[in-house]
């Protein structure tokens, strides 16, 4: 992490980048460290190709997020910096970040399992035992000595808060909970953070959960449950595939099935694929980051995702039974 850091304090330019389909980590990891930059006087452009979600607007507030990657240049560099993702092709501008990484400079700050970046660069800040990206973007502002503003406290809590799945999952550590505490002491408002994720859901969505809950199916000896949502659904809902997203979580809660998997059609052609393992007492936790690699996917042991080309059709004759084409 000191490489890092000097890198940070010594420089004057930074881009500061998330993954595409902006989660509250992504978006609050990307939020807490520009304003923790620009307090220092820097200059910070943040980027997400996809922008930010209405869900997240509350993180970003009146901070601009650019949707485009600014040219490269040499004469007067940014030092791009990656938060929350370990590849460069989950920027959504893979080849101007590996330029970067070859012509400038490049740093990351993450906690998925290493992926190309890594390959790229000694500047660098990774766990994997850590809830989220917030919680190192956290230890990262106070080397730097900044002051954790409430809206900086905000959008790290909101990275903790929805990658432990409101402090549920099991990266939920006594550390989480001590810089939780510490963020809200400082003035981070949990209760704006519950309201926006989880009370402010639109008509949309609820169709669409109702279809997946519908349409939950359990297979393999009730060991995996799956479900699907096609663009058609989304279209009749009258919502968006950002309304889809969420959903993965709510099927998630049988006590029986292993796995839980939800096939979203998300663009006419584009199946997003969310996954999910549940523990269980007895048994080893299943890998889902393992399922979603084979897809060119990946993520965490307990939540996963990819992306495949095709839609989804029904099964002729069948209930709940649909085929990928
Ligand atoms: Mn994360």
């Amino acid at each position: 992490m000191q490489e890092l850091i000097n890198r940070l304090r010594s420089l004057e330019r930074f881009i500061v980048v998330s993954h595409i389909q902006p989660d509250g980590d992504a978006v609050g990891s990307l939020t807490a460290l520009t304003l923790g930059l620009q307090q220092l006087g820097k200059t910070v452009l943040p980027v997400l190709a996809d922008g930010v979600p209405p869900s997240f607007q509350f993180v970003t507030g009146t901070l601009e997020v650019a949707t485009e990657f600014p040219p490269l240049t040499i004469k007067d560099p940014y030092f791009c910096i990656a938060v929350d993702l370990p590849d460069s092709r989950r920027t959504g501008f893979g080849s101007n970040v590996l330029e970067y990484a070859e012509a400038t400079m490049l740093g990351f700050i993450d906690h998925h399992p290493l992926g190309d970046l890594q390959k790229k660069t000694s500047d660098y800040y990774h766990s994997l035992n850590t809830s989220s990206c917030a919680e190192l973007i956290y230890h990262v502002l106070l080397a730097l000595e900044v002051r954790i503003t409430p809206p900086i406290a905000t959008a790290l809590l909101t990275g903790m808060y929805t990658d432990s799945g409101g402090f549920q999952y099991d990266n939920t550590s006594t550390e989480t909970m001590e810089i939780g505490a510490d963020l809200m002491r400082r003035g981070a408002r949990l209760r704006t953070i519950v309201d926006h994720i989880s009370r402010q859901k639109s008509i949309a969505s609820l169709r669409l959960l109702g279809l997946a809950m519908e349409r939950l199916t359990l297979t393999n000896n009730g060991t995996c449950a799956v479900s699907v949502i096609t663009y058609d659904d989304i279209e009749k809902a009258g919502g968006t595939a950002d309304d889809a997203s969420g959903i993965i979580n709510q099927l998630n809660v049988l006590p029986g099935p292993r796995l839980c998997m939800l096939l979203t059609e998300s663009e006419k052609g584009t199946i997003r694929g969310s996954l999910r393992s549940t523990d269980h007492p007895d048994m080893r936790v299943l890998n889902v980051t393992n399922v979603a690699k084979l897809l060119g996917g990946g993520g965490h042991a307990r939540a996963s995702g990819f992306l495949v080309e095709g839609h989804l059709e029904p099964l002729e004759g069948k209930t709940n039974l649909w085929k990928v084409v």
